[in-house]
């Protein structure tokens, strides 16, 4: 199975992510938690980022899509994968589509999880309590809603003419929103 989970800052990318690819077998790969974790270790890519993290900006697409090459290209992923916050361009989308290509394995799904927009803010602003993350800062997360809304939000149509695109509401609990996710990928027959 190899899907990608798509929605706006604070929709429940991550937290759905996890817990889908565990219960599927399959790795949750993560662009946000690979920054994250170069930043916390101070690597020459944490150190190259951790500005562009900060103030809520993309990491340059060349940078991003050698990172997820990389890592597609691990043995663990050759059976499947959850994409977490990757795509996030049309670039990105551009260099996935080629390197599936490359490897002949089409993509299954594409999970958008619509949240209202202050629903979005809340679970940020929730979240800046215990995160530590410097990035759920409200003027912050303002801005990285303004670049989804112009980078990314785009990758909808384009997954839609494409006929991998399925919206899954993204309001409720987590438990809620799990079992819809579930739902529409028993349908898909996975
Ligand atoms: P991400 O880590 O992807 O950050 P995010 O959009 O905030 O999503 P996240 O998965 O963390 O949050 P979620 O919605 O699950 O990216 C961080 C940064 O990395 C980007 O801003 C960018 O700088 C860089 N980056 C990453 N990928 C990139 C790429 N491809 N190209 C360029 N740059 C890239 O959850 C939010 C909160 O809501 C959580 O606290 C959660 O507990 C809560 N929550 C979730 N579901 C809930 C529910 N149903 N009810 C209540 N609360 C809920």
């Amino acid at each position: 199975m190899r899907l990608i989970i798509l929605g706006p800052p604070g929709a429940g990318k991550g937290t759905q992510a996890e817990r889908l690819a565990a219960e599927r077998g399959i790795p949750h790969i993560s662009t946000g938690d690979i920054f994250r974790s170069n930043i916390k270790n101070e690597t020459p890519l944490g150190l190259q980022v951790k500005g562009i993290l900060d103030s809520g900006g993309y990491v340059p697409d060349e940078v991003t899509d050698q990172i997820v090459a990389d890592r597609l290209a691990q043995p663990d992923a050759q059976q499947g994968f959850l994409l977490d916050g990757y795509p996030r361009t049309m670039p990105q989308v551009q260099a996935l589509d080629a390197l599936m290509e490359q490897q002949g394995q089409p993509l299954d799904a594409v999970l958008k999880l619509t949240v209202v927009e202050g629903e979005l803010v809340q679970r940020l602003l929730e979240r800046a309590r215990t995160s530590g993350r410097t990035d759920d800062t409200e003027e912050v997360i303002r801005e990285r809603q303004a670049i989804y809304e112009r980078e990314t939000a785009p990758l909808a149509a384009y997954y839609a003419e494409r006929g991998r695109l399925v919206e899954i509401d993204g309001m409720g609990s987590v438990d809620e929103v799990a079992g819809r996710i579930g739902a529409v990928l028993d349908g898909l027959g996975r």
